[in-house]
C-alpha cells in the first residue's frame, strides 16, 4: 500500500512573520501535521484491501460510503487532517496577497467586493465554536464560505475547498493566545492568491 508523505513548505518557517511566528510554524508543520500524516497511513493498514491505491482525496470525498463504522472516524480525522494541512500550508506564502485571476472576478461577483468576501469569512472563522475550520469552497461550480468542525474536510460535503484557515488553538495560540479575531485579520497577509487562483481553476 501506498503511504502518504508529509508535504514540504516551499518557504521558510519564518517567512510569514510577523503574522505567523517561526515557532507556530514549525510546530504546526512538523508535529502537528507530521502527526495527522502519519496517523492516517496507520488508520489505513487496516482499510488497505479497500483503499488500496486511492488518492487522500478520493478516500476523504467517499468515506461514508467507503470505510465500515468501525473504521470510519480515525480516517476521517487523519484524513481529513492530513488533506486540510496540505491546502492550509500550500495557500500561504510570502507573496501575492491580493485577489488575482479569475478567482478575484468571481470573489466580487459572489460576495460584493473583496472587502466584503472578508468580513463573511471572518464571520465563518470566528463562529466555529471550538476547533475546527473556515473555508472558501467551490461548490456546483460556485463560491461558498463554509466552516466544519473538527478535521471533517468539505471533500466530505462534495464541495472543493480551495481556501482554509485552521481555526484550531494549535494554529495561533503561541502568538495570539486567545485573540482568535486578530489572527483571523493577519491571516489574510500570508494567504497567497496565485495558489488559490489555481486551485479554483482547476475545480470549475
Ligand atoms: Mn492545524
Amino acid at each position: 500500500m501506498k503511504e502518504f508523505k508529509l508535504q514540504k513548505l516551499d518557504y521558510e518557517y519564518d517567512a510569514l512573520e510577523p503574522y505567523i511566528d517561526a515557532l507556530t510554524m514549525e510546530i504546526h508543520h512538523s508535529r502537528h501535521h507530521q502527526a495527522y500524516t502519519n496517523n492516517f497511513n496507520a488508520a489505513l493498514e487496516d482499510v488497505a484491501d479497500i483503499v488500496k491505491d486511492l488518492a487522500a482525496e478520493e478516500i476523504i470525498a467517499d468515506v461514508h460510503n467507503l470505510i465500515p463504522e468501525a473504521k470510519r472516524q480515525a480516517i476521517i480525522n487523519n484524513g481529513g487532517g492530513y488533506l486540510n494541512h496540505n491546502l492550509f500550508f500550500d495557500i500561504l506564502g510570502p507573496d501575492n496577497h491580493q485577489p488575482q485571476g479569475k478567482l478575484a472576478q468571481a470573489i466580487d461577483q459572489e460576495f460584493g467586493s473583496y472587502d466584503n468576501f472578508k468580513e463573511e469569512f471572518k464571520q465563518a472563522a470566528i463562529s466555529q465554536f471550538g476547533s475546527g475550520w473556515a473555508w472558501l469552497v467551490v461548490s456546483n461550480g460556485t463560491l461558498q464560505i463554509i466552516k466544519t468542525a473538527n478535521q471533517d474536510s468539505p471533500l466530505s460535503l462534495g464541495k472543493t475547498p480551495i481556501l482554509g484557515i485552521d481555526v484550531w488553538e494549535h494554529a495561533y495560540y503561541l502568538n495570539y493566545q486567545n485573540k482568535r479575531p486578530e489572527y483571523i485579520d493577519n491571516f489574510f497577509n500570508v494567504i497567497d492568491f496565485k495558489k488559490v487562483n489555481q486551485r479554483y481553476e482547476a475545480a470549475l
